[in-house]
Protein backbone atom coordinates (compact mmCIF):
# COMPACT_ATOMS: atom_id res chain seq x y z
CA UNK A 1 0.00 0.00 0.00
CA UNK A 2 2.68 2.43 0.88
CA UNK A 3 3.91 1.98 -2.59
CA UNK A 4 0.15 3.66 -4.01
CA UNK A 5 1.06 6.04 -0.99
CA UNK A 6 3.55 7.56 -2.49
CA UNK A 7 2.35 6.78 -6.43
CA UNK A 8 -0.57 9.51 -4.95
CA UNK A 9 1.99 11.81 -3.89
CA UNK A 10 1.17 11.54 -0.31
CA UNK A 11 4.14 9.68 0.94
CA UNK A 12 5.43 13.19 3.15
CA UNK A 13 1.66 12.88 4.24
CA UNK A 14 2.07 9.51 5.37
CA UNK A 15 5.31 10.26 7.22
CA UNK A 16 3.65 13.28 9.36
CA UNK A 17 0.99 10.78 10.25
CA UNK A 18 3.26 8.41 10.99
CA UNK A 19 5.45 10.77 13.25
CA UNK A 20 2.43 12.46 14.85
CA UNK A 21 3.08 15.53 12.75
CA UNK A 22 0.23 17.92 12.87
CA UNK A 23 -1.07 18.43 8.99
CA UNK A 24 -1.41 21.41 7.45
CA UNK A 25 -4.19 23.53 5.82
CA UNK A 26 -2.04 22.58 2.32
CA UNK A 27 -1.78 18.78 3.26
CA UNK A 28 -5.67 18.82 3.90
CA UNK A 29 -6.29 20.29 0.52
CA UNK A 30 -3.66 17.80 -1.28
CA UNK A 31 -6.05 15.01 0.48
CA UNK A 32 -9.24 16.54 -0.08
CA UNK A 33 -7.91 16.68 -4.32
CA UNK A 34 -6.23 13.40 -4.16
CA UNK A 35 -7.98 10.95 -6.33
CA UNK A 36 -6.76 7.93 -4.46
CA UNK A 37 -9.68 6.84 -2.21
CA UNK A 38 -7.78 3.81 -1.22
CA UNK A 39 -4.66 5.79 -0.04
CA UNK A 40 -6.86 7.98 1.65
CA UNK A 41 -9.03 5.35 3.12
CA UNK A 42 -5.32 3.89 4.59
CA UNK A 43 -3.93 7.14 5.92
CA UNK A 44 -6.67 7.58 7.94
CA UNK A 45 -7.19 4.21 8.93
CA UNK A 46 -3.64 4.74 10.63
CA UNK A 47 -5.16 7.30 12.66
CA UNK A 48 -8.36 5.46 13.41
CA UNK A 49 -6.40 2.54 15.10
CA UNK A 50 -4.09 5.01 16.94
CA UNK A 51 -6.69 6.43 19.00
CA UNK A 52 -9.48 3.40 18.87
CA UNK A 53 -7.53 0.34 18.36
CA UNK A 54 -10.30 -2.12 16.90
CA UNK A 55 -13.18 -0.36 18.69
CA UNK A 56 -16.42 0.63 16.67
CA UNK A 57 -18.85 2.38 18.89
CA UNK A 58 -22.54 2.67 18.93
CA UNK A 59 -25.19 3.54 21.40
CA UNK A 60 -28.73 2.57 22.11
CA UNK A 61 -30.55 6.15 21.92
CA UNK A 62 -33.46 7.66 21.13
CA UNK A 63 -34.12 11.54 19.13
CA UNK A 64 -36.73 14.02 19.77
CA UNK A 65 -37.25 17.17 17.88
CA UNK A 66 -39.78 18.95 20.40
CA UNK A 67 -40.71 21.17 17.75
CA UNK A 68 -39.46 22.27 13.87
CA UNK A 69 -40.56 25.63 14.58
CA UNK A 70 -37.78 27.71 13.49
CA UNK A 71 -37.16 31.99 12.53
CA UNK A 72 -33.67 31.10 11.27
CA UNK A 73 -35.01 28.74 7.87
CA UNK A 74 -32.63 28.02 6.51
CA UNK A 75 -32.02 27.48 2.97
CA UNK A 76 -30.26 24.11 3.54
CA UNK A 77 -33.09 22.69 5.81
CA UNK A 78 -36.35 21.03 4.83
CA UNK A 79 -37.51 20.53 8.99
CA UNK A 80 -37.59 24.33 9.94
CA UNK A 81 -40.58 25.69 9.45
CA UNK A 82 -42.43 29.22 9.96
CA UNK A 83 -45.14 29.20 12.85
CA UNK A 84 -48.29 29.97 10.51
CA UNK A 85 -46.97 26.77 8.42
CA UNK A 86 -49.22 23.92 7.94
CA UNK A 87 -46.68 21.80 8.91
CA UNK A 88 -45.01 23.14 12.27
CA UNK A 89 -45.49 21.55 15.36
CA UNK A 90 -44.42 21.81 18.53
CA UNK A 91 -44.92 19.20 21.64
CA UNK A 92 -45.82 19.92 25.36
CA UNK A 93 -44.04 19.00 28.03
CA UNK A 94 -46.54 15.73 28.30
CA UNK A 95 -46.04 15.02 25.05
CA UNK A 96 -42.53 14.78 24.86
CA UNK A 97 -42.70 12.51 28.23
CA UNK A 98 -44.85 10.37 26.35
CA UNK A 99 -42.30 10.19 24.11
CA UNK A 100 -40.28 8.98 26.75
CA UNK A 101 -42.51 6.87 28.69
CA UNK A 102 -43.31 4.81 25.17
CA UNK A 103 -39.86 3.47 25.14
CA UNK A 104 -39.53 2.06 28.26
CA UNK A 105 -38.49 -1.08 27.61
CA UNK A 106 -36.05 -0.14 25.81
CA UNK A 107 -32.21 -0.16 26.95
CA UNK A 108 -32.11 3.34 25.64
CA UNK A 109 -29.39 5.27 27.55
CA UNK A 110 -29.35 8.75 25.53
CA UNK A 111 -32.10 11.05 25.02
CA UNK A 112 -30.85 13.13 21.83
CA UNK A 113 -33.09 16.23 21.70
CA UNK A 114 -32.83 19.50 19.16
CA UNK A 115 -35.44 21.84 17.67
CA UNK A 116 -35.95 24.89 15.89
CA UNK A 117 -34.82 28.57 17.13
CA UNK A 118 -38.99 29.10 18.20
CA UNK A 119 -40.24 32.72 18.50
CA UNK A 120 -42.26 32.08 21.73
CA UNK A 121 -41.91 29.40 23.73
CA UNK A 122 -40.61 30.39 27.29
CA UNK A 123 -36.92 29.51 28.92
CA UNK A 124 -39.29 27.30 31.44
CA UNK A 125 -40.33 25.22 29.05
CA UNK A 126 -37.10 23.90 28.17
CA UNK A 127 -36.36 23.27 31.72
CA UNK A 128 -39.59 21.65 31.75
CA UNK A 129 -38.86 19.36 28.85
CA UNK A 130 -35.33 18.23 30.66
CA UNK A 131 -37.52 17.43 34.14
CA UNK A 132 -40.41 16.14 32.55
CA UNK A 133 -37.64 13.46 30.85
CA UNK A 134 -35.51 12.62 34.07
CA UNK A 135 -38.81 12.31 36.07
CA UNK A 136 -40.16 9.77 33.16
CA UNK A 137 -36.58 7.84 32.87
CA UNK A 138 -34.09 9.43 35.75
CA UNK A 139 -30.89 7.37 34.71
CA UNK A 140 -31.05 8.62 30.81
CA UNK A 141 -27.97 11.03 29.51
CA UNK A 142 -29.92 14.39 27.52
CA UNK A 143 -27.71 15.39 24.89
CA UNK A 144 -29.94 18.32 23.76
CA UNK A 145 -30.09 21.64 22.52
CA UNK A 146 -27.16 22.87 20.10
CA UNK A 147 -25.02 25.72 20.53
CA UNK A 148 -27.92 27.55 18.42
CA UNK A 149 -29.98 26.55 20.77
CA UNK A 150 -28.16 27.29 23.54
CA UNK A 151 -27.23 30.99 22.29
CA UNK A 152 -31.03 31.28 22.14
CA UNK A 153 -31.82 29.87 25.51
CA UNK A 154 -29.79 32.47 26.86
CA UNK A 155 -31.58 35.18 25.07
CA UNK A 156 -34.25 34.01 26.59
CA UNK A 157 -33.15 33.47 30.64
CA UNK A 158 -31.51 37.58 30.19
CA UNK A 159 -28.64 35.05 31.55
CA UNK A 160 -24.99 35.04 30.30
CA UNK A 161 -24.55 31.49 28.70
CA UNK A 162 -22.45 30.01 31.82
CA UNK A 163 -25.44 30.81 33.93
CA UNK A 164 -27.71 29.77 31.51
CA UNK A 165 -25.75 26.06 31.28
CA UNK A 166 -25.66 25.48 34.95
CA UNK A 167 -29.40 26.56 34.86
CA UNK A 168 -30.05 23.71 32.08
CA UNK A 169 -27.53 21.54 34.11
CA UNK A 170 -29.57 21.62 37.17
CA UNK A 171 -33.31 20.87 35.44
CA UNK A 172 -31.30 17.17 33.24
CA UNK A 173 -29.13 18.54 30.93
CA UNK A 174 -26.05 15.75 30.13
CA UNK A 175 -24.13 17.06 27.25
CA UNK A 176 -24.86 19.24 23.92
CA UNK A 177 -24.70 18.00 20.34
CA UNK A 178 -22.81 19.29 17.76
CA UNK A 179 -25.69 20.25 15.50
CA UNK A 180 -25.92 24.00 14.01
CA UNK A 181 -22.03 24.42 13.04
CA UNK A 182 -22.83 23.96 9.43
CA UNK A 183 -19.94 25.30 7.54
CA UNK A 184 -18.42 28.53 9.73
CA UNK A 185 -17.32 30.54 6.65
CA UNK A 186 -19.55 34.04 6.73
CA UNK A 187 -19.56 33.18 3.02
CA UNK A 188 -21.38 29.92 3.37
CA UNK A 189 -23.60 31.55 6.36
CA UNK A 190 -24.52 34.25 4.23
CA UNK A 191 -25.88 32.41 1.48
CA UNK A 192 -27.32 29.54 3.09
CA UNK A 193 -27.70 30.66 7.17
CA UNK A 194 -27.80 34.27 6.78
CA UNK A 195 -30.34 34.56 10.28
CA UNK A 196 -28.27 31.97 12.21
CA UNK A 197 -25.91 32.39 14.82
CA UNK A 198 -22.25 32.61 13.49
CA UNK A 199 -19.76 30.10 13.53
CA UNK A 200 -17.38 31.96 15.64
CA UNK A 201 -20.20 32.61 18.12
CA UNK A 202 -21.19 28.87 17.98
CA UNK A 203 -17.28 27.77 18.71
CA UNK A 204 -17.39 30.13 21.85
CA UNK A 205 -20.47 28.71 23.36
CA UNK A 206 -19.12 25.32 22.70
CA UNK A 207 -16.16 25.83 24.66
CA UNK A 208 -18.01 28.04 27.59
CA UNK A 209 -19.84 24.26 27.46
CA UNK A 210 -16.82 22.75 28.18
CA UNK A 211 -15.26 25.50 30.23
CA UNK A 212 -17.96 24.59 32.51
CA UNK A 213 -18.39 20.62 32.51
CA UNK A 214 -20.15 20.05 29.48
CA UNK A 215 -19.10 17.94 26.33
CA UNK A 216 -20.43 18.84 23.06
CA UNK A 217 -20.05 17.09 20.15
CA UNK A 218 -18.92 19.10 16.16
CA UNK A 219 -21.02 18.86 13.00
CA UNK A 220 -20.00 20.15 9.77
CA UNK A 221 -22.70 20.30 6.79
CA UNK A 222 -20.83 19.45 3.52
CA UNK A 223 -21.92 18.62 -0.02
CA UNK A 224 -23.09 21.81 -1.26
CA UNK A 225 -21.46 25.01 -2.09
CA UNK A 226 -18.70 25.29 0.08
CA UNK A 227 -15.65 25.02 -0.89
CA UNK A 228 -12.96 22.34 0.17
CA UNK A 229 -10.75 25.27 1.54
CA UNK A 230 -13.95 26.60 3.71
CA UNK A 231 -14.37 22.88 4.92
CA UNK A 232 -10.46 22.97 5.61
CA UNK A 233 -10.93 26.29 7.36
CA UNK A 234 -13.90 24.95 9.64
CA UNK A 235 -11.92 21.67 10.71
CA UNK A 236 -9.29 24.34 11.62
CA UNK A 237 -11.16 26.25 13.28
CA UNK A 238 -12.53 22.91 15.59
CA UNK A 239 -9.47 21.60 16.30
CA UNK A 240 -8.03 25.41 17.32
CA UNK A 241 -11.12 25.08 19.77
CA UNK A 242 -10.47 21.40 20.85
CA UNK A 243 -6.61 22.65 21.89
CA UNK A 244 -8.31 24.90 24.07
CA UNK A 245 -10.86 23.05 25.81
CA UNK A 246 -10.79 19.25 24.79
CA UNK A 247 -14.30 19.15 25.55
CA UNK A 248 -15.56 17.81 21.63
CA UNK A 249 -15.98 14.27 22.41
CA UNK A 250 -16.85 13.39 18.25
CA UNK A 251 -16.77 14.50 14.82
CA UNK A 252 -19.98 13.92 12.53
CA UNK A 253 -20.00 14.87 8.57
CA UNK A 254 -22.98 15.81 7.67
CA UNK A 255 -23.79 14.89 4.20
CA UNK A 256 -26.47 17.07 2.59
CA UNK A 257 -29.78 16.34 1.71
CA UNK A 258 -31.46 18.33 -0.67
CA UNK A 259 -34.96 17.09 -0.98
CA UNK A 260 -38.02 19.84 -0.07
CA UNK A 261 -35.55 22.64 0.70
CA UNK A 262 -34.67 25.69 -0.88
CA UNK A 263 -31.06 24.08 -2.19
CA UNK A 264 -32.62 21.52 -3.72
CA UNK A 265 -31.49 21.97 -7.22
CA UNK A 266 -27.70 20.87 -5.73
CA UNK A 267 -27.51 17.01 -6.14
CA UNK A 268 -26.97 14.68 -2.91
CA UNK A 269 -22.90 13.72 -2.30
CA UNK A 270 -21.75 10.89 -3.69
CA UNK A 271 -19.72 7.71 -2.04
CA UNK A 272 -16.43 9.32 -2.92
CA UNK A 273 -17.55 12.61 -1.60
CA UNK A 274 -18.78 11.12 1.57
CA UNK A 275 -15.59 8.59 2.56
CA UNK A 276 -13.47 11.36 1.19
CA UNK A 277 -14.70 13.86 3.24
CA UNK A 278 -14.65 11.41 6.26
CA UNK A 279 -10.90 10.25 5.87
CA UNK A 280 -10.14 13.76 5.46
CA UNK A 281 -11.87 15.13 8.88
CA UNK A 282 -10.14 12.01 10.86
CA UNK A 283 -6.42 12.93 9.46
CA UNK A 284 -7.23 17.13 10.44
CA UNK A 285 -8.78 16.40 13.54
CA UNK A 286 -5.72 15.13 15.09
CA UNK A 287 -7.10 15.62 18.65
CA UNK A 288 -10.90 14.72 18.42
CA UNK A 289 -11.06 11.38 19.70
CA UNK A 290 -14.14 9.98 17.85
CA UNK A 291 -15.60 10.43 14.15
CA UNK A 292 -18.87 9.55 13.64
CA UNK A 293 -19.84 7.60 11.09
CA UNK A 294 -23.83 8.89 11.21
CA UNK A 295 -25.96 5.71 9.07
CA UNK A 296 -28.93 7.75 8.92
CA UNK A 297 -27.13 10.41 6.61
CA UNK A 298 -24.89 8.06 4.71
CA UNK A 299 -27.15 4.95 4.66
CA UNK A 300 -26.30 1.79 6.64
CA UNK A 301 -23.81 0.02 3.80
CA UNK A 302 -21.33 3.31 3.24
CA UNK A 303 -21.53 4.10 6.80
CA UNK A 304 -20.34 0.43 7.58
CA UNK A 305 -17.10 1.13 4.91
CA UNK A 306 -16.42 4.75 6.66
CA UNK A 307 -15.10 2.42 9.50
CA UNK A 308 -12.82 1.99 7.05
CA UNK A 309 -11.96 5.02 6.48
CA UNK A 310 -11.71 6.48 9.84
CA UNK A 311 -14.34 6.47 11.69
CA UNK A 312 -15.05 4.43 14.58
CA UNK A 313 -18.86 4.97 15.68
CA UNK A 314 -22.03 4.27 13.72
CA UNK A 315 -24.19 6.74 16.25
CA UNK A 316 -27.39 4.77 17.61
CA UNK A 317 -30.69 3.36 17.29
CA UNK A 318 -31.97 6.22 16.87
CA UNK A 319 -35.61 6.29 15.89
CA UNK A 320 -37.81 8.88 14.43
CA UNK A 321 -35.44 11.30 12.71
CA UNK A 322 -37.30 14.04 11.12
CA UNK A 323 -34.18 16.30 10.21
CA UNK A 324 -32.71 14.41 7.50
CA UNK A 325 -35.94 12.52 6.30
CA UNK A 326 -37.45 15.74 5.77
CA UNK A 327 -34.56 16.13 3.31
CA UNK A 328 -35.38 13.16 1.48
CA UNK A 329 -33.05 10.78 3.21
CA UNK A 330 -34.39 7.23 2.22
CA UNK A 331 -32.91 5.37 5.19
CA UNK A 332 -35.04 3.73 8.06
CA UNK A 333 -36.15 5.61 10.95
CA UNK A 334 -34.66 3.26 13.41
CA UNK A 335 -31.34 0.43 13.11
CA UNK A 336 -31.75 -2.46 15.66
CA UNK A 337 -28.43 -2.96 17.80
CA UNK A 338 -28.68 -6.43 16.17
CA UNK A 339 -27.99 -4.96 13.16
CA UNK A 340 -25.55 -2.24 14.20
CA UNK A 341 -23.55 -4.88 15.97
CA UNK A 342 -23.45 -7.27 12.20
CA UNK A 343 -22.31 -4.46 10.32
CA UNK A 344 -19.54 -3.86 12.92
CA UNK A 345 -18.79 -6.84 12.62
CA UNK A 346 -18.38 -7.59 9.14
CA UNK A 347 -16.37 -4.19 8.79
CA UNK A 348 -13.90 -6.70 11.23
CA UNK A 349 -14.09 -4.04 13.83
CA UNK A 350 -15.30 -4.90 17.79
CA UNK A 351 -18.40 -3.85 18.44
CA UNK A 352 -19.27 -2.07 21.51
CA UNK A 353 -22.10 -0.25 23.19
CA UNK A 354 -21.43 2.80 24.96
CA UNK A 355 -23.01 5.19 26.67
CA UNK A 356 -23.24 9.17 25.61
CA UNK A 357 -19.63 9.84 27.33
CA UNK A 358 -18.03 6.68 25.66
CA UNK A 359 -17.99 4.41 28.62
CA UNK A 360 -18.56 0.96 27.77
CA UNK A 361 -21.90 -0.36 28.33
CA UNK A 362 -21.87 -3.76 26.92
CA UNK A 363 -19.47 -6.09 24.36
CA UNK A 364 -21.97 -7.69 22.23
O1 LIG B 1 -28.05 21.04 12.87
C1 LIG B 1 -30.06 20.35 8.42
C2 LIG B 1 -28.07 19.43 9.69
C3 LIG B 1 -28.18 18.86 11.89
C4 LIG B 1 -29.90 19.20 6.60
O2 LIG B 1 -24.09 15.45 17.91
C5 LIG B 1 -28.90 18.76 7.48
O3 LIG B 1 -23.98 13.29 17.90
C6 LIG B 1 -28.18 17.24 5.92
O4 LIG B 1 -26.54 17.68 14.23
N1 LIG B 1 -29.12 17.64 5.03
C7 LIG B 1 -28.91 17.96 12.88
N2 LIG B 1 -28.05 17.80 7.14
C8 LIG B 1 -28.26 16.61 13.01
C9 LIG B 1 -27.09 16.65 13.93
C10 LIG B 1 -26.59 15.40 14.55
C11 LIG B 1 -27.00 14.17 14.06
C12 LIG B 1 -26.52 13.01 14.66
C13 LIG B 1 -25.67 13.05 15.73
C14 LIG B 1 -25.28 14.30 16.22
C15 LIG B 1 -24.40 14.35 17.42
C16 LIG B 1 -25.72 15.48 15.63
O5 LIG B 1 -28.45 18.42 10.58
C17 LIG B 1 -28.56 20.30 11.83
C18 LIG B 1 -27.96 20.70 10.50
O6 LIG B 1 -26.60 20.98 10.64
N3 LIG B 1 -29.02 19.52 8.57
N4 LIG B 1 -30.61 20.17 7.20
C19 LIG B 1 -29.99 18.60 5.32
N5 LIG B 1 -30.89 18.99 4.44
Amino acid sequence: MESSIEQAGLAGILEKIKSGTRLSLEDGLQLYQCQDILALGYLADIVRYRKNGDNAYFIYNQHINYSNICTNLCKFCAFGKDKESSLAYEMSVEEVKEKVRQRLDEPITEIHMVGGIHPDLPFVYYLDILRGIKEVRPEVHIQAFTCVEIAHLADLAEKPVDETLEMLKEAGLGSIPGGGAEVFSPRIRKLTCEKKLSGHDWLEIAKIAHRNGLYTNATMLYGHIETYEERLEHLDALRCAQDETNGFLAFIPLAFHPKNTEMSEISGTSGINDLKNMAVARLMLDNFPHIKAYWVMLGPKLAQIALSFGADDMDGTVKEEVITHMAGAETEQAIGSGTLVRLIREAGRTPIERDTLYNIINRP
